[in-house]
């Protein structure tokens, strides 16, 4: 299995331990997913599985049901009911970023240039899985944040709290949101994530990298998501930095109603059935060309909406 062993965190599977396991099920936890790999924490051991056949469709922090092939080998044979899935969806592929979660931490920064694209299908994801969403901004004591900031200050209005520091410097202001609860990180590559955790679980030991100046883009230093526990309770998951955040799955229903901004102005519009997209006396394009509904915001909607369609027809 391709390096799972390049976290800090103890990893040695206690052999005696193992053997107990063999030969039955047993329940455990995913921790670390590496492409069809997946790290297996049941009853104290760490056991590498695979699923049955080509199936995938396992998620960080899934809970699930193992048998033992092997001293530290396994098969999952079932996942077991989720409380919700943080999960993208590209044309016909789909990526399950983490099960049962409470916060999804959307980490942002100045630097990489940040794209308000991404940020927001964070968001909507983190909406169509009914998941809190927190946005986290890092890199505070850069020069370039205060510009950015101001440009944040809006989603904070929109219900979304807003969390500034430095990982660099200190994490302090993050550790309320993450205390007893599960967290995973996602965002851009290169803004921060995997020193978050390093910082929040000294022993982690996870790969960070320098961006790459010359072309202002983070370089995809994790290449696969993992949890750790933290000290004072709870669970932290880090996720590979990404580009693209596709959500085909999400009809246009639902897609009007992740927008807390949209749900605001409902029954608003001229037609009942209104998509919010060029219809006379919409409520939603008065707001946005008033300035009380965020643009950007309106054109992910309005390409979401696009590529959902193109999806279905
Ligand atoms: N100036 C400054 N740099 C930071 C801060 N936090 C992280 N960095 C730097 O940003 C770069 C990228 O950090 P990573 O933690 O690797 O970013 P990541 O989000 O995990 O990236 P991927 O794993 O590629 O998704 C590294 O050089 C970090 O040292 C901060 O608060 N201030
Ligand atoms: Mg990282
Ligand atoms: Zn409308």
């Amino acid at each position: 299995m391709p390096g799972p062993h390049t976290g800090g965190v103890q990893e040695t599977v206690p052999s005696a331990h193992a053997s107990a396991v063999s030969g039955r099920s047993v329940t455990g936890r995913v921790v670390a997913v590496h492409g069809r790999h997946y790290l297996v924490d049941a009853e104290g051991a760490l056991v590498d599985c695979v699923t049955r056949g080509k199936k995938g469709g396992v998620a960080c922090n899934d809970r699930v049901e193992i048998r033992a092939t092997g001293p530290s080998a396994g098969v999952i044979e079932r996942i077991l009911p989720r409380d919700n899935l943080l999960w993208r969806s590209d044309g016909q592929r789909s990526k399950l970023l983490a099960a049962n979660v409470d916060r999804v931490v959307v980490v942002t920064a100045a630097v990489p240039t940040p794209r308000a694209e991404l940020l927001n299908r964070c968001l909507v994801a983190a909406e169509a899985a009914s998941i809190d969403a927190l946005i986290l901004l890092n890199k505070v004591e850069l020069p370039e944040t205060a510009a950015y900031l101001t440009r944040l200050r809006a989603y904070a209005d929109l219900g979304y709290p807003l969390v500034c520091l430095s990982a660099r410097q200190d994490i302090k202001p993050l550790l309320p949101w993450l205390t007893g609860r599960t967290s995973v990180l996602v965002g851009a590559s290169g803004v921060g994530k995997s020193t978050l955790v390093n910082a929040l679980v000294p022993q982690a030991g996870a790969a960070t990298a320098e961006i790459s100046s010359a072309l202002d883009t983070g370089r995809h230093t994790t290449t696969h998501t993992r949890l750790y526990p933290l000290s004072g309770g709870g669970t932290i998951i880090d996720s590979p930095g990404m580009q693209e955040f596709g959500l085909r799955h999400l009809t246009l229903d639902e897609l009007r109603a992740v927008f807390p901004e949209f749900r605001r102005l409902a029954g608003q519009c001229r037609f009942h059935d209104c998509r919010h997209l060029n219809e006379p006396d919409c409520a939603v394009l008065a707001a946005v060309q008033s300035g009380r509904i965020m643009a950007e915001r309106w054109r992910v909607y309005r390409d979401l909406v696009r590529e959902n369609a193109q999806a279905r027809y």
